[in-house]
């Protein structure tokens, strides 16, 4: 088997992709993001078994939670980037080694200090290094030696299925995790604990000590971080920007030459907003930056003027017919067929793809977007692919100003249920499940979205009740967040002793790691009952699924009828 990889949705044939990925990714950059997920590990080791402080860490911290991110399905399909960061992480790796290192005489605060940029030297625990794991101690030099070293260290080096499988449902949940609190990062906030956790996660996931209960143990505590990293980007996203408000988003094209913006990081939206204010160039939304448009801060923005095309997998067409540059804050990148739209595709962050130029932040984080606003004015405006407008901003606080009027529609019987219909599209055919769904909701049932699962109705006529739209956005997949606050805001009003008492139905839509870890925070936060499809996930195994069924009634999905009646306790 040339390469292993089963972490997204779309793993081939429901169990893995092996020889390359249906994501598009080759097997020489599965092998290195096994490998740089390794290091990871090995690094993780040494900072829990040395007892090295994370808030001591600083810059470690932050390549952490790059490299993790870089291994997001559909994030960067560049092996050189992968090269450059496996360095990077082994020699940092090494100097933290250096530093625990009982035998090592030359360890003098500064020199550490100076290395690592860490705030402050730790002494640590000294231990003795060569009893740490091999993680923590390969060597490799070339993308030769990488992709030798990597065909051991992957997957399926762990033999028994099981454990197997909760280490990896850690490990994606950790890598969504990581995703979120990069994005709260570029905003300046961070949680130290989230660092802490990481580490102690990944470290585990390399100890044969544990046992399967453990590693379950583990995961319900991957969830509860989830939780921690969701509140700050929440936190971080609004405090910069403002809360999200009800907003109408317009689909069609104006007549200027134009970027297309995708992704979810917010920093780097504001600074493309601020490059390209009065130059002429307009700037419209891709996909899961949608929910941009709903922030007050960036409203003022004149040349901010709309969203064009859909969910992350139409891309292919839809970037031929936008005619301009396409600039990727983070995934998912669909690898481009042609050199003519590969040429117009820039990347910056964690998201990367031969052939198309990456954008690096300076020292201040700063990110100079010029090249592709040069791009912009020399190519034609996009070719409008639709008209109209779609409607979101219905995050935590815009719901909450309308509590009184949705508490009271939910008591009169206006409001008979809510389906939170969360998480990703993707290019399955079987998704075509969640459209008929939304269709045949009954009228008196209102959705609350969030994450790219949203183009598959988000353009429906679904109508209102009382004004209330049946379709709430929140907004990205991250803001599945205020749908939790929501429903516990709702918990309180009805003074449920139980969040499963509310009349909320759970329907899932997942594709990438960032939807384990909004599962994982759901099921922390005891919501039970979810239904996830269109596929449970390859990586769990029988019984792994089983304890997750027995323990949160964890469930797929049948036909769109079979469902609906089981929803609606037909
Ligand atoms: Fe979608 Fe892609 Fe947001 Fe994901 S664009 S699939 S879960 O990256 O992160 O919802
Ligand atoms: Fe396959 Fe998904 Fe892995 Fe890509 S990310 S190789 S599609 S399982």
């Amino acid at each position: 088997m040339s390469m292993f990889c089963y972490q997204c949705q779309e793993a081939a044939k429901g169990k893995g992709c092996s020889v390359k990925g249906v994501c598009g990714k080759s097997e020489e950059v599965a092998k290195l993001q096994d490998l740089l997920i390794y290091t990871v590990k090995g690094i993780s080791e040494i900072v829990i078994k040395g007892e090295l402080e994370a808030k001591e860490l600083g810059d470690v911290n932050h390549e952490v939670l790059k490299s993790l991110f870089m291994t997001i399905t559909n994030a960067n399909f560049d092996a050189d980037a992968f090269v450059k960061e496996i360095k990077k992480m082994t020699t940092l790796r090494n100097q933290l080694r250096d530093m625990v290192d009982a035998a090592n005489k030359k360890n003098a605060p500064s020199f550490f200090q100076k290395l690592l940029g860490l705030k402050k030297e730790q002494n640590g625990k000294k231990i003795n290094v060569s009893t740490l794991h091999d993680a923590a101690r390969f060597e490799t030099a070339t993308k030769a030696e990488m992709i030798a070293k990597a065909a051991n260290v992957g997957v399926l080096a762990t033999a028994n299925e099981d454990v197997r499988s909760l280490r990896e449902l850690i490990t994606y949940g950790v890598k969504g995790l990581a995703a979120y609190a990069e994005h709260a990062l570029n905003l300046g906030k961070e949680d130290l604990s989230l660092y802490g956790f990481i580490y102690e996660a990944m470290a585990a996931t390399l100890n044969d000590k544990l046992s399967a209960d453990d590693l379950v143990a583990l995961t319900l505590k991957t969830g509860q971080f989830g939780v921690t990293a969701m509140a700050l980007l929440d936190g971080a996203n609004t405090g910069k920007y403002g809360n999200p408000e009800i907003t109408e988003v317009n689909i069609g094209v104006k007549k200027n030459p134009a970027i297309l913006i995708s992704g979810h990081d917010l920093t780097d939206l504001e600074q493309l907003l601020e490059q390209t204010k009065g130059s002429g160039v307009d700037v419209y939304t891709h996909s899961e930056m949608l929910p941009a448009h709903y922030y007050p801060a960036f409203k003022k923005y004149d040349n901010f003027v709309g969203n064009y095309g859909n969910a992350w997998w139409k891309q292919l067409e839809e970037f031929e017919s936008f005619n301009g540059p396409i600039l990727f804050t983070t995934n998912c990148i669909v690898p481009p067929k042609s050199d003519e739209v590969r040429k117009r595709i820039f990347t910056t962050g964690a998201s990367g793809h031969p052939g198309c130029a990456h954008i690096d932040a300076d020292s201040n984080g700063k990110k100079d977007f010029s090249k592709v606003i040069e791009m912009a004015k020399r190519l034609k405006a996009p070719t409008e692919i639709e008209t109209g407008k779609i409607i979101g901003g219905f995050a935590h606080e815009q719901v909450f100003a309308l509590a009184d009027k949705v508490v009271d529609a939910v008591k009169s019987g206006a409001i008979k249920k809510f389906f939170v219909m969360a998480g990703c599209d993707g290019r399955m055919k079987s998704r075509d499940y969640y459209t008929e769904f939304a269709e045949k909701l009954p009228k008196d049932t209102v959705i609350l979205t969030a994450g790219c699962a949203k183009y598959r109705y988000n353009k429906l006529d679904l109508g209102d009740i009382g004004g209330i739209p049946r379709l709430l956005d929140a907004g990205q997949c991250n803001d599945s967040y205020s749908l939790a606050l929501i429903a516990l805001k709702l918990k309180e009003v009805f003074e449920l002793n139980d969040i499963n008492e509310l009349p909320i139905a759970y329907n899932i839509a997942w594709y990438e790691q960032k939807a384990v870890i909004v599962l994982l925070a759901l099921l922390h936060l005891g919501v039970k009952n979810i239904h996830l499809g269109p596929t449970l996930p390859a990586f769990l195994s029988a019984n792994v699924a089983n304890v997750l069924v027995d323990t949160f009634g964890i469930g797929g999905i049948d036909s769109v009828d079979a469902d609906l009646a089981m929803f609606m306790g037909a």
